[in-house]
Order: structure tokens, then sequence, then C-alpha cells
């Protein structure tokens, strides 16, 4: 499939983009990992740490090259830096770039200004960086950018797949959807969708913005093949997303935490479709100048359906479950109409693990597996609050003059972002 093809895969030590790295190479890409570890930094910042343990990166490739015999070229790169960046694509000129290297927690976002501008600046920068790499040193390498469904909002008409027609005054167009994000880190992948578009118009990228859904699950094909090939589990307030985070509650006795009145409806997907929709978007490449949107989930459930799916399949196992209904410290709609079309990776073969399947077993049996590892601290402590900010009861503020430093040091990594601060 991918033979004698060159990707880079941005944010290779995460937990969808070390997935991805694995599934790539097996299907015959040359793939050079990209990560600067700012993710296990951000942990022992916050004092939160992945379910299932995972291998350094050397020791992942070193693994991944004995039980699959792919050879996987590993890169300690920060990708604020674009010296760095340049030098890689200099190094290796890739068909493809797959950029997961972003701050990818809403809370996290908006723990205070300095989190916000972290978030923002970084992932802008980044972003920005390979624009220009892919302009004057690969120009007809494919960008695959992953944005996120959070874009749009809940708005009370149905979402299209990153554009719309309009008809104002008699005129009709095709524009951006409108998009309406919830935290500053959904806002930062708004803007990066704009500054991919507007490099796509003006210096003729081809590039590919993977609006994409929550995602759940542990494993994949290449996962599976070695305990040492693992990818990370988040289950706490800040990094644990929904459905992960939920059947880790479960696992230990707590009860499930539906945020307010739980009507609030997001897109979802399996990590596996997550692979998959990678490597069909590279094999289908955007053309030249086209900055195509493609809406990555494979269904739409509401938080509390959620919940009740699990309590539902645990029953099953002879496994009890309780749900409770908990103040909600996001600013969000708890009650609205949401319709996301998700249809483009469908026709280019995308074949989707529903959650009813098998999948929640094998999540469920997994976290099982490790609920000693649970750190109860993490999982119960309520999460940042929208509209004050820090949580007293966040690990990292317990020590403010301890979590003052370490954000100002995430700062000083980058050095275009400490050149423009001081
Ligand atoms: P993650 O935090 O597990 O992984 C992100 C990786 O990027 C980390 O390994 C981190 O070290 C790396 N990184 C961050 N900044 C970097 C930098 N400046 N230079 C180099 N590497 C850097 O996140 P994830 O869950 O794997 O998400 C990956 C991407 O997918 C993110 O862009 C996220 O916004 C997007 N996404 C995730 C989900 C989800 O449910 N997990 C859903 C939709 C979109
Ligand atoms: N929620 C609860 N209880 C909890 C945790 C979350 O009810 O204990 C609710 C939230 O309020 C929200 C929904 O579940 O309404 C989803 O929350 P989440 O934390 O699973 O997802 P979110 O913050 O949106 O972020 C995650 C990833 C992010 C990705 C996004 C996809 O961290 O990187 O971009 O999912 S999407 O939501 O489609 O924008």
């Amino acid at each position: 499939m991918g033979t004698g093809r060159t990707v880079i895969v941005f944010g290779a030590d995460g937990y969808l983009g070390w997935a991805t790295a694995l599934h790539l190479s097996q299907v015959g890409f040359t793939v050079i990992a990209a990560d600067n570890l700012i993710r296990r930094s951000w942990d022992r910042e916050c004092g939160t740490d992945t379910l299932i343990p995972i291998r350094s990166m050397p020791e992942r490739v070193r693994a991944w090259r004995e039980v699959s015999g792919n050879e996987m070229l590993w890169r300690r790169v920060d990708i604020r830096n674009p010296k760095a960046v340049n030098a890689l694509f200099m190094e290796f000129q890739p068909d493809a770039v797959v950029h997961f290297a972003e701050q990818r927690s809403a809370p996290f976002s908006m723990v205070d200004q300095d989190h916000s501008l972290l978030t923002q600046v970084g992932n802008l920068t980044g972003t920005i960086n390979l624009l220009y790499a892919i302009r004057d040193i690969a120009p007809d390498c494919h960008l695959v950018k992953l944005g996120t469904m959070g874009e749009y909002g809940t708005p009370n008409i149905d979402i299209e797949e990153g554009f719309i027609e309009i008809t104002h005054n008699g005129r009709t167009d095709r524009l951006p959807y409108p998009k309406q994000a919830g935290s500053f880190y959904h806002l930062s992948k708004v803007h990066d969708s704009h500054n991919i578009h507007f490099a796509s118009r003006v210096w003729g990228i081809r590039a590919t913005d993977l609006n994409q859904g929550v995602v759940y699950g542990c494993t994949t094909d290449e996962i599976a093949m070695d305990r040492r090939l693992a990818t990370r589990f988040d289950y706490d307030t800040i990094w644990g997303t929904a459905l992960n985070r939920f059947c880790a509650q479960a696992a230990v006795n707590q009860p499930i935490t539906v945020y307010g009145k739980g009507g609030q409806t997001r897109g979802f997907l399996d990590i596996r479709d997550t692979v998959e929709c990678i490597r069909i978007s590279i094999e289908h490449p955007a053309e030249p100048h086209e900055f195509r949107v493609f809406n990555q989930f494979t269904e739409q459930f509401s938080v509390q359906q959620l919940a009740t799916l699990i309590a539902e399949a645990r029953k099953e196992h002879g496994l009890a479950t309780s749900i409770d209904h908990v103040a909600n410290p996001r600013i969000e709609q708890e009650e609205h109409y949401y319709n996301a079309k998700h249809q483009a990776l469908i026709d280019l073969g995308l074949q989707p693990h529903l959650l009813r399947s098998t999948l929640l077993d094998s999540v469920i049996a997994t976290v099982e597996h490790w609920k000693k590892r649970v750190d109860l601290d993490l999982l119960l402590r309520p999460s940042v609050d929208w509209k004050k900010g820090r949580n007293l009861n966040w690990k990292g503020a317990s020590h403010p003059h301890l979590t003052q430093v370490r954000s100002t040091d995430s700062l000083r990594e980058a050095p275009l972002i400490a050149r423009v601060g001081s």
C-alpha cells in the first residue's frame, strides 16, 4: 500500500500518534516518528499518568523492529522550532506529514493565561512551521492535520464537512462552515484551519484537515502484537476523554461523572478507525491548492447515552456501575440539536468499528486489568472550571510556585515563543 513513500508523523509519542506510526509502518510507509516528549513533561506538571504503562520512544521503536521487522526512525524534534522542522524536511523530503503534535486538552488550555497562551501560541506556531517547510522544501508533500469536531460547536443546524453553501441577498457561495469552539484549545484548531486554508489558496499546498471526534479505545492490530507497543490511556480530569475516563471510573467502583444534564452530544470513534482514517487520507491525497475537510468520527452520542452504554456493557460482564450528574465545570450547551455529516471518509473506504460491538468489551477488560494503577485523586478531582480557571484541587495548584515555574519552563522550551515574550 504505502510502499516506498515517506511519512513524518509529528506527535508520535502520543495516544494517537504512536498507534498511527505503527499502522503506517505496518502497511509499508517509511515512517519518521517525531515528538519533543512534552506531553510527558505536562504529565509531570499535572501529576497525571497514563493508566496503561508505556515505554520510552527508543524502546518502542526497538520493540517494533523486533516484532514486525519494520524499521521506524525516531527523531526528538520540537515542531515549534522552525530550524528543526526544516532540517527534518531536508533530511527526509516527505511525501506526507501527519500533524498530531499539539497541546490537546481543553481543560489544560483553560487553567490560566499561561496555559491559554501555551496552547494557542504553541499550536499555531507548529502548524505554521509545517506550512513553511512544505512550501520551501517539499512543495508536493501532503499535510494531514488533526483538527477537531469541537471547532464547529453545537449549532442548531446540520454540521457539514468543512464548507457550507450559503445564499445571501440572491448570491450563492461555498464558504467555510461557521465555527463556535468551546475552549481556547478548540479555538486553536479553528485558527490552524484558517491558516492552512490560506496557505493552500496562496501557495498551492495540498491539505487535509481531519475534524476528529472524541477517540476511545486502547488497542489496534499493531499494538496488540506486543505489550511493549502499548499506547497511552488517559483517565484523569485534564487529559482523560469521556469514554476512556468513564470506563476507568466504573472499574474502581466510582460513579461515572456526567457533567450537568448530560445532553452534550459529540462524535466518537474507535482508535482503530483513527489509524485507518489517516491511512486512507494519505493514500488519497488532496490535490495541489486543495484544502479538504473530513469529519472524522463514526457515531454520535450524548454523554448520558455513553454512560448508559458503558453501564449496560458492564452489566453483561456481571459488573455494577453507577452514574452521577455532577456540576458542569465547563460552559457548554447541555441540551441541543446535533447532526454532523461524516460521509467523506466512508466514501473513501472507511469501515467503522462501532461502539456496541466487541470494542466496549475490550476497553472494559483492559481497564479492569490495569485498575490497580488508577489514582483516585486524579479520577475524583473536579476539573478546571471554565469561568474561574485553575482549580484549587488540581495537584499542580497545591504547589503554586512549582506550577508557575514549570508553566514558564514549558513556554521557554519553544525558542520562538521565548523571543516573542521577552
Ligand atoms: P497526546 O497528548 O497523547 O499526544 C500529542 C503528542 O504531541 C504528545 O506526544 C506530545 O509530546 C506531542 N507534542 C505536543 N507538542 C509538541 C511539540 N511542540 N513538538 C513536538 N511534539 C509535540 O494527544 P492525542 O490524544 O494523541 O491527540 C493527538 C492529536 O489529535 C491532537 O492534535 C489532538 O488535538 C487531536 N485529537 C485528539 C482527539 C482525542 O480524542 N484524543 C480527538 C480529536 C482530535
Ligand atoms: N464530560 C463529562 N464528564 C467527564 C468528562 C467529560 O460529562 O468526566 C463531557 C464534557 O463536558 C464534554 C464531553 O464529555 O461535553 C466530551 O469531553 P471530553 O473531555 O471527552 O472531550 P473534549 O474536551 O472535547 O476533548 C477531547 C480531546 C480533544 C479533542 C476532542 C474532540 O481531548 O483533543 O479535540 O475530544 S471533540 O470533542 O469532538 O472536539
